[in-house]
């Protein structure tokens, strides 16, 4: 077939600065939700002689067009916006144009959601609210003028500070807001509907007083504390940490039930998706709550990382993504610290939560077709690009700075980029050279982890002479081109500057001070190595001599994101897991261990060998469980098997179904062996008192949840009992969920009562019916006497529910991602139904919003890497999207580099 719509692709070596400043931006809305007319004066200053003006628009009716006044007529019209001939050096530009909000099932632009009015810009939704020159260098001042019906909107918000209010004629009104800092488009908000607020006044370290409101449906009021309280927790910490104060006269957080993300950080005027604003102790989980604090302080840190000092292109995202991730999981490091065990595991425990959403999401996309540099050099359509790489690779990027240059000497860097870049539009060179010159360091190549992609894998061998007591460390690394790098042309890749922190430990499971050959004395027991060569070698000298070699603690903290290839023994493995100084480690360990044990799993099944549970493991998880000087949370983490995605990593051809019987078996095993040691970790973490969200209470409604799961793989009827009555007496809906989970995921007998019995409690909460759809495109499909049953079948059913659509992306993540993304067992069955379901539903969903079933396409990614018969299904479901008549931008892209790999 032949296309005309040949897809472009944008490369960051083309980038010029634009050829206008606009200084000032004028915008009056006339509300309406069938039609909307924007009136927008902007200020122009010409920056290049001869230049058009081109303005991006989208989606918009043309009405006017005038210059100082003067209507214009030497102007071009086309699909992608409007170019303006004969501007003078400057002056003042009119544009009338009309969209069509209500129609607007992209949730880019202004759009309505359940009666209400919303935008969202990033990264290019503003041109589909005016034309304009939408690009994040272009910052201007902006003054909004809102105009609607009252009774139907009686709230009016935008950016900025309220400078005017009032009634108009024909039940009309009109607010003005103004926004003294200049801003790029894609900042821009507005909000108008009928919603409520609470609202509490603060005074920040400098003395001033601020307003700061969370604005919500009215049958939502009851859930905003914790999202108020979560963003003064921010602002304070902002202030404490990085010496940066709130700059607005007042700070408003909107929720919205229909939003393609997390949250949007417009300036003064953020936009949440209601699940990471709304919570109570009945409906939000400890997770969501924890969600929750984390996305409000990473919006309200863009307000410096993102705003006062953005992006000069796209291609830049991760210099406010990857800074404000690595900002917003330093803030909720330090937030568990102060509520969780003080024992210094808490810190180690949102790491290890980090690190385990790099491994299992991020890896695998530096691995696959999308693979690409923390800094992308090309892109198709910008909004596939909002990915785990340039936000959490970036994030990691971010904490080696730290990690190299100290938390002091990243604090000067930090100075000196906002001394520097204050209102400007920067690049990530801006921020590496202020990191490097604030701390008189040279970081050339450091530069190379924005501009290579892929994991790197080092490997590590030691020497040990029993004689000198010296220990002689050889690091390699490797970074074969992924992607886009195998393209012809591309240079070869160069060693990464990679911070290895690393101890010894001693026979006596202590660390040993270190001391490097040529250093006049031994320092501290972890030293960061600057490991900057393909092949590299350290000398530790100075150890206790005699025949055992001290033990390598290795990448601590996990300091760079990389994959350590060692070879351990089990023996040693527990040694760590029982005694490595760095909490992060001893996970590790254990997580090793398990994964060995796992993969061997694995080869069984496929070989069809019996499957035996591994004693080395049993033992390890014994000795976590018992061992009450670890706090819960730390427990619960190191209990938790590798997931199956991860496990499909590691294997050289993935083979889901035998990782899902092989964890299963582990799962099932680990329940009887160890069920007294369950029962006892269930009762002795119980919670008392009425439900708070902190940290330490969290921790151990985690791992007696973490128990049940495992009680009921057991499979007798005491189990379920016990997991039945928890489900009825919980007073919170952490307790109330995990049972259900354990419920449905064991097959228990009174499953499908409890699913109906929460449906019905629930069903007039939203994120609550996210929760039940949710978890039943995650269950396993049944096994036992009911075998068969699919959970494609149980998903096809869910699909006709009536409370299912396609146009709310909750719901729509909630059913159809968890089964795609979420439950690789079924999804990858062998007779191809689930690629066929995720054919369907990406087309489905790409004619209601393409970005949405963008990410969805992205299910497919490692096709690839499967065993055959599924491998043909899935490349058959890929050329299916491919051959589609009618496919947005952002389909085309992903489908198409995943064919192209
Ligand atoms: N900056 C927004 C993401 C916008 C995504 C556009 N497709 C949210 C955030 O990272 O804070
Ligand atoms: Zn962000």
């Amino acid at each position: 077939m032949l296309r005309t719509d040949t897809p472009v692709t944008v490369h960051r070596k083309d980038y010029t600065p634009p050829a206008f400043a606009i200084e000032h931006v004028d915008l009056v809305f006339e509300l309406d939700p069938q039609r909307t007319v924007v009136t927008s004066t902007l200020r122009f200053a010409r920056r290049q002689a001869g230049a058009p003006l081109v303005l991006a628009g989208e989606a918009l009716e043309l009405l006017g067009v005038s210059v100082d006044g003067q209507p214009l007529a030497d102007y071009r019209q086309d699909d992608g916006g409007l170019t303006l001939n004969g501007l003078p050096e400057q002056g003042t530009l009119q544009i009338v144009s009309a969209c069509q909000p209500e129609a607007n099932t992209t949730l880019s632009g202004l759009y309505v959601s359940n009666g209400n009015f919303f935008t969202q810009c990033e990264a290019e939704g503003f041109r589909r609210i005016t034309y304009f020159l939408d690009r994040p260098d272009v910052m201007a001042t902006y003054r909004v003028t809102l105009r609607a019906d009252k009774a139907a909107y009686p709230v009016l918000l935008s950016n900025g500070n309220l400078i005017g209010e009032q009634e108009l004629d024909g039940g009309r009104h009109e607010a003005v807001w103004e926004d003294p800092f200049p801003k790029p488009s894609y900042l821009f908000a507005i909000v108008a509907g009928k919603l409520q607020c609470i609202e509490q006044r603060i005074t920040t370290g400098s003395g001033k007083e601020k307003l700061l409101q969370v604005w919500v449906e009215p049958q939502d009021l009851d859930k905003t504390q914790h999202a108020m309280d979560s963003l003064i927790h921010a602002i304070r910490w902002d202030e404490q940490r990085f010496g940066l104060e709130l700059d607005l006269d007042r700070f408003m957080i909107v929720a919205v039930g229909d939003f393609n993300m997390g949250a949007m950080e417009n300036k003064g005027l953020n936009i949440f998706n209601t699940k990471y604003v709304l919570a109570n102790a009945a409906t939000a989980t400890d997770t969501d709550f924890f969600n929750i604090e984390s996305v409000v302080g990473h919006e309200y840190f863009h307000n410096w990382t993102g705003n006062r000092v953005t992006c000069r292109d796209w291609f830049q995202l991760s210099l406010k993504e990857g800074l404000t991730v690595f900002r917003d999981q330093e803030f909720s490091a330090d937030m568990m610290a102060q509520q969780g065990a003080d024992d210094g595991s808490a810190r180690a425990v949102k790491r290890i939560e980090d690190v385990r959403v790099l491994r299992q999401v991020q890896f695998p996309e530096d691995a696959g077709p999308m693979a690409h540099p923390v800094r992308p050099d090309s892109y198709e359509e910008i909004n596939n690009f909002y990915t785990v790489t340039v936000y959490e690779k970036g994030a990691e990027v971010v904490r080696m700075y730290q990690t190299l240059l100290g938390r002091d000497g990243f604090r000067k860097g930090m100075d000196l980029y906002f001394q520097r870049h204050d209102g400007q539009a920067v690049t990530c060179d801006d921020f590496l050279a202020a990191m490097a010159d604030a701390n008189g360091r040279d970081l050339t190549q450091f530069g190379r982890w924005y501009s290579q992609a892929g994991t790197p894998v080092v490997g590590v061998h030691t020497d040990w002479d029993a004689d000198q007591g010296r220990l002689t460390l050889t690091l390699t690394q490797q970074c074969p081109k992924v992607g886009i790098e195998t393209q012809p042309g591309t240079p070869e890749k160069q060693p990464f500057h990679i911070p290895f922190a690393l101890g010894l430990i001693g026979e006596d499971g202590k660390d040993l001070p270190l001391q490097l050959d040529g250093e006049a004395a031994a320092g501290d027991t972890t030293r960061v190595l600057n490991f900057t060569e393909a092949r590299q070698t350290f000398r530790f000298v100075n150890l206790p001599k005699g025949p055992r070699a001290p033990l390598p603690s290795l990448l601590r903290n996990f300091s760079a994101p990389v994959i350590v290839d060692v070879d351990y023994s089990d023996d040693e493995l527990t040694f760590l897991l029982a005694h490595d100084s760095d909490p992060f480690n001893r996970w590790e360990a254990g997580q090793r261990l398990a994964t060995r044990a796992l993969l061997k799993l694995v080869a069984d099944v496929q070989a069809g060998r019996e499957l035996e549970l591994d004693h080395a493991l049993i033992g390890a998880f014994r000795s976590v469980l018992t061992d009450t000087s670890l706090s819960p949370a730390f427990r619960e983490q190191a209990l938790m098997l590798p997931a199956e995605a991860y496990l499909a990593e590691r294997m050289g051809v993935a083979d889901p179904a035998a990782i899902h019987r092989a964890r299963q078996f582990m799962r099932a095993g680990l329940a009887r062996t160890l069920q007294s040691d369950w029962l006892g970790a269930y009762e002795t973490s119980a919670t008392t008192g009425p439900y708070r969200p902190d940290a330490e209470s969290a921790g151990k409604r985690a791992l007696r949840n973490l128990a049940l799961g495992y009680l009921v793989e057991v499979g007798d009827d005491a189990m379920y009992a016990l997991a039945g009555e928890q489900y009825q007496q919980a007073d919170n809906m952490t307790d109330r969920f995990a049972a259900l989970t354990a419920l449905v995921n064991s097959f228990a007998p009174g499953r499908e009562a409890a699913l109906a019995d929460f449906y019905q409690r629930f069903e007039h909460d939203p994120l609550v019916v996210d929760k039940w759809f949710s978890l039943q495109g995650m269950q396993r499909g049944e096994v036992g006497p009911h075998a068969g049953k699919r959970t494609i079948d149980t998903v096809r059913a869910l699909m006709q529910h009536p409370a299912f659509t396609l146009r709310n992306p909750n719901r729509a993540r909630a059913l159809i991602f968890s089964f795609c993304s979420g439950n690789p067992a079924q999804f990858h069955a062998e007779d191809g139904s689930g690629y066929e379901f995720w054919a369907e539903q990406v087309l489905a969903l790409d004619a209601i919003n393409p970005q949405v079933a963008a990410r969805l396409a992205r299910a497919l990614d490692r096709w690839q890497k499967y065993t055959l018969p599924l491998r043909d299904r899935m490349r058959a479901a890929l050329e299916r999207v491919a051959a589609a008549d009618k496919l947005s931008r952002d389909v085309r892209e992903i489908v198409g580099k995943a064919l192209s790999a």
